[in-house]
């Protein structure tokens, strides 16, 4: 037993949310019925998460979310939670992709770390210079596989925190401050979101300590060479076909994604 649920639910459930991604059709929330808390979540989210490392793929990375307020409030969940990356989910800056492979998606702006060693479980790297080789500007593309992109805690963190696509700029050294950057998301080169590195945690170093010691806690250790997107500082919005969208951020440059 895992909280409420039996193991083999488990991998019921996540068979449903990984059935979900694949036909790009949504799905009733599933916490409530099968009583998910938070660990048996993110069981079920490992075991999602299985199922693209089964086909071939290959995770290199975590994503931070529910970092700032702006994102707490859109969605109506108030802590921070962490998903998987995986190499299928990389588009390349300046790319595009095809979005009938999805249910509803959204594009937000993330900054992203890149490691350069594995931090232990629990170790403080929020001064960083010894664990981030690098620093870029980013974007994410999110897709609830829930009807009505509306879901609880348990059921967002079993989604694997609505992960579907990400896409980093260019990478840069780690500047002296990284706590008061401006943040724009461009969609048609109009600006739709503004915001500040600021609201990630006060400061997005934060959302790697986070990252470190949230996924530690459930056995997953940070590898070197992986990506860790910090959370995005503004709301998301939705990302329709046609639509070019970039991230700037002050300082970093922009990371780029056009909707086929
Ligand atoms: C959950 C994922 C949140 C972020 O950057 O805050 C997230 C969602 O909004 O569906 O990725
Ligand atoms: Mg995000």
């Amino acid at each position: 037993m895992i909280g409420e649920v039996r193991l083999p639910d488990v991998e019921q459930l996540a068979g449903r949310l990984f059935e979900a991604a694949e036909a790009a059709t949504a799905i009733p929330r599933i916490a409530a019925a099968a009583g998910l808390d938070p660990a048996a979540a993110y069981a079920v989210q490992e075991a999602l998460v299985e199922r693209r490392l089964t086909r071939g793929e290959r995770l290199v990375g975590l994503k931070m979310g529910l970092t700032s307020r702006a994102k707490m409030a859109q969605v109506g969940v108030d802590e921070v939670i962490w998903g998987r990356l995986t190499d299928a989910m990389r588009f390349d800056d300046g790319g595009s992709v095809d979005l009938s492979r999805y249910i509803h998606p959204r594009v937000e702006p993330e900054i992203a770390f890149l490691l350069s060693r594995s931090p232990e479980p629990d170790e403080p790297v929020g001064d960083f210079a010894s664990a981030v080789r690098a620093v870029a500007p980013a974007l994410e593309l999110i897709d609830s596989r829930y009807e009505g992109f509306a879901f609880s805690l348990p059921d967002v963190i079993a989604d694997n925190t609505s992960a579907a696509g990400f896409v980093v700029g260019p990478w840069r050294p780690v500047p002296a401050g990284l706590d008061n950057l401006g943040v724009l998301l461009e969609v048609g080169g109009r600006v739709t979101q503004t915001g500040s590195t600021a609201a990630i945690l006060g400061d997005p170093r934060r959302a790697l300590d986070a990252a470190v010691r949230l996924a530690g806690r459930r056995g997953a250790r940070l590898e070197e060479g992986w990506v860790v997107l910090a959370g995005a500082a503004t709301a998301a919005v939705p990302f329709r076909p046609g639509d070019h969208v970039r991230a700037v951020v002050e300082g970093l440059g922009t990371a780029s994604l056009r909707a086929l």
